[in-house]
């Protein structure tokens, strides 16, 4: 054993506390040269680079995954870091947290609303509607895999990179004349995280290798392998083989040590037991060898093509132009700074556009969980927010650019997981409202978690019916005729069922009198200041509920008339409806500011920059407030849209640029794009909430495609809100509803072609400006026109 890699094993305590932190700069010695010469180097505009290693997780290091396996690379010289993920590393369990005393409450609550009593509603709600418990458990990191090499006095030629083609980091430098190359991405096909260091010169490569992780038991297994076991309710494991050419390879100690390899391939697995909600009784030791075992009898060269090849199935669907940048060549956090201080750098925009796209094929793959709060990416034991599934805005937006940005298979995940909380959310509308149907609170877990959780504010049965919403949308992209009968009309019809339940009749004297409300109700997450001076986040008939059901409803219509054309669909449902359609209470237009009202009554705001945008539902993700059927709302949520301002977390800027885009204004779009590029993304790309939160990338990846195409208001515009920014480019390969794929290119600001394919044979209205065509193309035929 070399003296260094004796001493990390006499002092294998301290280093374990080491690698609990970020890496710090003992382990990343300064580097002093460039890895690849830049001047010869090949354009890479969709490569992520940088010339040092990582220290912090959040900011700096590169994230890799499989949908349901994921690493951070950190990309050390004497220390590699890759913190791991798997999707099911959750502590917790199934608990029935129903309360007793909610259903009792309930009515007092709506009354004490309706007489404006909110405080006394608030504290009640507060004291009788929460669910016991209340909180939820946090997903966490399965472990570190943690790599020691000899100590390095001098480093040259340092690059460590992200191609998102490939989906394959790298890292590479110089050490005393030999350069060594560590490759690492994760298999979708083969289910395993493939780690492959070589060195220019034969046998060169020493190193030890084991996971860190608090309260697991470390031990080894056969082929040298290493094996980390724990419990935390689900059972979970972490295997590590290594292939080894040349050289010596043990393990012993929970540790391998490789000594003088020429090449080293390390593959990793991670697995529990978890099967579902209230089923924790897998064989996280044989799933964890299973895919080991297959990839295994491959080898790297077929690894590495099957994975590229998979990856580069879904990734090479849409390709974006948006322009050119000299900063091209810069590695990416200099561009980012460059960026921050002003420059226009559009290629740096295609680049964030499609880093959005590799973040939900890393992390969203069908037959697997769907993307939480960070993805699947989570170094803590308890994260911000428990990293989990939030439905008052988070979840959805997540899968905006799944349907936009070619990536529908993305978007599957969503769907099992939404159907597996609607027992647990039927079991709560009934408990919690004596209601029919399924009801989902702002929350949940991969616990079947559907009760209020956190505060007042969890008190929020929305949820369904926003989730289900994109069951409907998954139709009018794909068609697919066969999910819209047996997936998506079940499950809004369930969301239906205890809206009906749930609206009442506002009494007289109340604003809304006579008309159906939902109460209690409450603005994601905004309060609001009363005639008396007195504040409260409670309320009834907050419009974005009024939206939300609206929606619901609209769609639930539009599905029974496509799948009984002759009106002979589910009757009876269909007129419970219509009819609750007639009663719900509208939307209202302040007449003191001519603002959409936020909430029943036009109180003012408590916090006018509020980060929710939620009365706006209706024009974004939504589509009852257009410019074509409801004008006068239109205007009024542009007023609202101005008055909250450019700024918010990562999350609700990428909001505001869809919404801008939905007003066709491509400048405020970009400047709201770049606030999100400037203020709110990391140097790692990364969506800053902060801290790092998933959604403001794929809510911007959404947006950019919103810019360039929208298809909700029943045509198919291309070039909606192109700023000057972006005077000449291209897009191939996104998708609009009724099922067609689109390329546009344009110059100078003007549109030059676009290609329309129809993948369905639905009818096509295809709008550029005030131009429109109409088109019958068959499935398969497609259209070229140049927008005159
Ligand atoms: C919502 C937002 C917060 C945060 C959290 C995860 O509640 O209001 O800003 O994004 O979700």
């Amino acid at each position: 054993m070399s003296p260094r890699l004796l001493s990390i094993a006499l002092l294998l305590p301290s280093a374990v506390q080491a690698a609990k932190h970020d890496m710090d700069e003992k382990f990343n010695p300064p580097v002093t040269a460039k890895f690849i010469d830049e001047a010869a180097a090949p354009e890479e505009p969709l490569t992520l680079w940088y010339r040092k290693p990582a220290k912090k997780w959040e900011t700096e290091a590169l994230a890799i995954g499989n949908g349901r396996l994921a690493g951070m690379v950190f990309g050390g010289v004497n220390r590699e870091r890759i913190q791991l993920n798997e999707e099911t590393v959750w502590k917790g369990k199934y608990i029935d947290r129903h309360n007793p005393k909610a259903l009792e409450a309930l009515p007092k609550v709506q009354q004490l609303l309706f007489e404006g009593k909110n405080k006394e509603a608030t504290k009640l709600a507060g004291k009788d509607m929460m669910g016991i418990p209340h909180k939820i458990e946090s997903y966490e990191t399965l472990a570190d895999l943690v790599l020691d090499f000899p100590d390095a006095e001098t480093v040259s030629g340092y690059r460590r990179d992200l191609d998102i083609t490939t989906g394959i980091s790298r890292t590479g430098y110089t050490v005393d004349g030999v350069t060594y190359v560590r490759e690492v991405f994760v298999s979708a096909p083969d289910q395993v995280m493939v780690i492959r260091l070589t060195a220019d010169k034969p046998g060169k490569l020493d190193f030890t290798a084991r996971f860190d992780r608090r309260d697991a038991q470390f031990s080894e297994g056969p082929g040298n392998r290493l094996i980390m076991r724990g419990k935390l309710g689900i059972d979970y494991e972490a295997q590590l083989l290594p292939r080894v050419k040349g050289g010596t390879v043990s393990a012993k100690n929970g540790e391998i040590t490789i000594s003088g390899a020429d090449e080293v391939t390390l593959l990793l697995n991670g697995a529990t037991s978890y099967n579902s909600a209230e089923d924790v009784s897998g064989d996280a030791t044989a799933r964890c060898e299973a895919p080991l075992k297959a990839a295994w009898s491959k080898s790297d060269k077929e690894l590495r093509a099957d994975h590229i090849a998979d990856h580069q199935s879904l990734f090479n669907r849409v390709e974006l132009d948006l322009g050119s940048s000299d900063a091209v060549k810069l590695p990416t956090d200099e561009r980012l700074r460059a960026i921050k201080k002003g420059a226009h750098d559009p290629q740096f925009e295609t680049l964030y556009f499609q880093f959005g796209r590799y973040l939900l094929i890393g992390s969203s793959r069908d037959g697997y969980l769907p993307a939480n709060l960070q993805g699947k990416w989570c170094q803590n034991y308890k994260a911000p927010w428990n990293s989990d599934y939030h439905f008052n805005i988070n979840f959805q937006m997540n899968y905006w650019p799944a349907q936009t940005t070619n990536l529908s298979e993305c978007h599957l995940p969503y769907f099992d997981y939404v159907e597996t909380l609607v027992p647990y959310g039927m079991k709560t509308a009934k408990a919690h409202y004596g209601a029919d149907g399924w009801v989902l609170h702002h929350l949940s877990d991969i616990f079947g978690k559907t009760t209020p959780a956190d505060g007042v504010h969890g008190v929020w049965p929305m949820g369904a019916a926003w989730a289900t919403r994109g069951f409907m949308e998954h139709y009018r992209f794909t068609g697919d005729e066969e999910f819209l009968e047996k997936r998506a009309y079940p499950i809004m019809k369930e969301a239906a069922e205890f809206m009906l339940d749930f609206l009442i009749v506002a009494p007289e004297g109340t604003p809304a009198a006579g008309k159906l409300v939902t109460n209690p109700s409450h603005s994601p997450e905004n309060s609001f200041i009363k005639a008396d001076g007195t504040e409260s986040l409670f309320t009834y008939a907050s419009t974005m509920d009024l939206q939300i059901i609206h929606g619901l409803f609209t769609d639930l219509l539009e599905t029974n008339r496509l799948l009984g054309p002759d009106g002979d669909f589910d009757s009876e449902f269909r007129k419970r409806i219509e009819e609750a359609m007639t009663k719900l209470a509208p939307m209202q237009i302040s007449s003191a500011t001519g603002r959409l009202q936020e909430w029943i009554e036009d109180y003012k705001e408590k916090d006018p920059k509020h980060r929710h945008t939620s009365h706006l539902y209706g024009l974004h993700p939504g589509k009852q407030i257009n410019a074509n059927d409801t004008p006068e709302f239109y205007e009024a949520a542009r007023k609202s849209l101005q008055a909250r301002g450019d700024g918010g977390k990562g999350w609700s800027m990428a909001w505001k640029v869809n919404m801008w885009a939905r007003f066709k204004n491509g400048e405020r779009s970009y400047d709201l794009l770049t606030n999100l590029l400037s203020k709110m993304t990391l140097t790692n790309l990364f969506d800053t909430h902060p801290p790092f939160q998933i959604d403001g990338n794929f809510g911007g990846t959404a947006a950019i495609a919103e810019m360039l195409l929208q298809s909700h208001a029943g045509d198919i515009e291309v070039l909606p809100a192109l700023p000057k920014a972006w005077p000449n480019g291209s897009v191939k390969g996104l998708r609009a509803r009724g099922g067609f794929e689109v390329d546009v290119a344009w110059k100078d600001g003007k549109l030059t072609e676009t290609t329309i394919r129809s993948l369905n044979g639905k009818p096509l209205k295809l709008r550029y400006g005030q131009t429109v065509v109409d088109k019958e193309l068959a499935k398969g035929e497609s259209l070229t026109w140049n927008g005159n």
